[in-house]
């Protein structure tokens, strides 16, 4: 059983547990954060367990005793007693109804004791009946909402993200590798584009033994069965609820079918039509010259350059003018990873009871390298993440001080908070707090219903007033979850540029915030961009190469992107 499956039923737990009442706070936590860490670990869980037992679950952050005793339980049974026993009393489905924007756990129980609402199909007919605006501590504007939060998670229904996608890919594609029946395994499509959401995987593989890739391929854990096959194509369904495309392909044509299959389409239409035009022909398997003859496939690299361009990277391929980029020889250098020297945003709130502890964090960042790793609680008003108060804050600035001391320039740990930014557009720290920082970061949490004109005075005021150096996740969307807050984007850059404030693009793959789009237009402003994991536990810092994804997606090269700077040259940028 999935991983996934298992972090829903953790996740059902805690929202169940917080409906039997405030004492149950500590375990609710626990649940929520083994949820997390099961839901987002590479490894699953099942295999862990059959390996090492228990003892082996305990290691994993955020899985006690009571946990770990819950695993075995459901890979021995099939089942969670505490969790059908519960669900006997609240028999409702909340792992689909949160998934509307604006619905708790609290609010669907309501929706389920008034209306016996147990599922989205339920609530879609109270809506269409408008039983729900009559409820009490709903109304009409609320049942408008619910009803465009279920239309807004229909519209990204069958998309899955690129961070559960990309794991899967890379799992098959390297069991494919040690197969020892293929040449080459590379993943393409939007996956291989690094697009936030993917419709479908799409793998190529070179190999001549094609009754040996199809029983390989049927023979993975992550496969449910097959649902097409022909002389180069297996189409299968994946457990995780997502369709895989095999190609399997001759090496001669490596190059020119990794292109296509890679796409975009009309990233490959527009690049036909140059072919056509020197009265070339391109497909998959060759780019042809006048008499037919092939005159690049190999490589994609052959099939850009034998047309005219540069090589264009994956990311790129959107048919968003790296056309006319490549075919100038004018293409940005995009960042890669290796360029990121640190992290600027990350948890370790020694009050959360969720977060990893500062030494575990820290440790994380030396063992990627970084030379700096910036700390960013939340501030006060987020009571729910136990936001730090100014006095708080400052105790923690000191024990960081006490273990830059110790660490002796291995690694520098930056102040910082994720400070909250108000309703009127101050921030939720003191003066005092904020000078002790080595940069400010800064974002908005609460009240996130404001019209546009008032949302974006909010973020502006924020970053003209203050000293502010990163504006964090600075549209707060939650892919196919919860919808961007209402923000002048172009009004936000103007004043971003002007006071030399840093745009986030938050690594998470949930929030991927700027996205592309939004970074390909700051990019227009001059804009510095920070690329961070957003940290709430020593794993999740390997989620920065989504980031880097989007970024590459927004065209930005090393030089946009202030966390690739050295130590010196970054606490200079934030002095300034
Ligand atoms: P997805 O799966 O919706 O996230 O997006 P893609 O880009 O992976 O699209 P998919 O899986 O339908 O096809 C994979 C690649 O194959 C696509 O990026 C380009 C290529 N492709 C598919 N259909 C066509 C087509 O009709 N014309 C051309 N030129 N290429 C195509
Ligand atoms: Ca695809
Ligand atoms: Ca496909």
């Amino acid at each position: 059983m999935s991983n996934k499956k298992l972090a829903e039923i953790f996740e059902e737990i805690a929202s169940m547990l917080d409906l039997e009442g405030e004492n149950r706070f500590f375990e609710v936590r626990a649940y929520r954060k083994a949820a997390m860490t099961v839901g987002t670990m590479q490894q699953e869980v099942e295999d862990i367990y059959r390996k090492g037992g228990e003892d082996a679950l305990r290691e994993l952050p955020g899985i006690g005793k009571a946990i770990a005793s819950h695993i075995a339980e459901y890979y021995g049974t099939g089942k969670i007693k505490k969790y059908e026993e519960l669900k006997r009393k609240y028999p409702v489905d909340f792992t689909g109804l949160t998934r509307i924007q604006g619905m708790g756990a609290r609010k669907a129980f309501k929706l389920y004791k008034a209306l016996g609402v147990k599922n989205l199909e339920d609530l879609k007919k109270a809506i269409e009946k408008h039983k729900v605006r009559d409820l009490e501590g709903f109304g009409e504007k609320s049942e408008q909402e619910i009803a465009k939060g279920i239309q807004f998670l229909s519209q990204g229904g069958g998309r899955m993200l690129l961070g559960v996608a990309l794991p899967v890919a890379e799992a098959i594609v390297s069991q494919l590798k040690e197969s020892g029946s293929v040449d080459e395994a590379i993943v393409a499509g939007s996956t291989r584009r690094m697009r936030e959401t993917v419709g479908d995987l799409d793998i190529l593989v070179i190999s001549e033994k094609q009754d040996a890739v199809e029983k390989i391929i049927t023979g993975m854990k992550e496969v449910q069965g097959i649902i097409a096959r022909g002389p180069t194509k297996i189409s299968v369904i994946l457990k995780v609820g997502l369709n895989c495309d095999f190609r399997i392909i001759e090496k001669k044509s490596f190059g020119a079918a990794l292109q296509y299959f890679t796409g975009s389409k009309d990233h490959s239409v527009q690049l036909r039509q140059i072919a056509v035009k020197k009265g070339y022909s391109l497909n998959e398997y060759q780019l042809s010259g006048k008499n037919g003859e092939n005159i690049a496939s190999r490589t994609e690299a052959d099939v850009y350059n034998r047309l005219g361009l540069d090589y264009i990277e994956p990311e790129m391929r959107e048919a968003r003018g790296e056309i006319e980029l490549a075919l100038a020889h004018n293409l940005p250098k995009l960042i890669e990873l290796k360029d990121i020297r640190g992290d600027l945003h990350s948890h370790a709130n020694p009050l959360s009871g969720v977060t990893d502890k500062l030494e575990d964090v820290v440790g994380a960042a030396m063992k990627l390298g970084y030379e700096y790793i910036g700390i960013t609680n939340h501030s006060k008003s987020l009571y729910v993440e136990k936001g730090l108060n100014d006095r708080q804050m400052q105790e923690f600035f000191k024990a960081v001080d006490k273990m830059n001391d110790r660490l002796d320039g291995k690694i520098r740990i930056l102040k910082s908070a994720e400070t909250d930014i108000l309703k009127d557009g101050t921030l939720d720290l003191g003066k005092k707090t904020l000078e002790q920082m080595d940069y400010v970061l800064a974002a908005v949490h609460a009240n996130t219903n404001m019209g546009k004109g008032e949302m974006t005075k909010r973020v502006v005021m924020a970053i003209e007033e203050n000293d502010v150096h990163i504006l964090g996740h600075p549209t707060g969307r939650l892919i196919n979850k919860r919808e961007p807050i209402q923000l002048d984007l172009d009004k936000v850059f103007e004043a971003a540029k002007e006071n030399g404030v840093a745009m986030e693009i938050d690594a998470q793959p949930d929030r991927l915030d700027l996205n592309d789009e939004s970074v390909l237009r700051a990019r227009k402003y001059g804009l510095k961009f920070s690329i961070d994991s957003d940290t709430h536990w020593v794993d999740q810092m390997q989620l920065m190469r989504y980031g880097v994804g989007t970024a590459r997606r927004g065209w930005l090269t090393k030089g946009d992107v202030i966390n690739s700077l050295p130590l010196e040259k970054l606490l200079k940028q934030f002095r300034k």
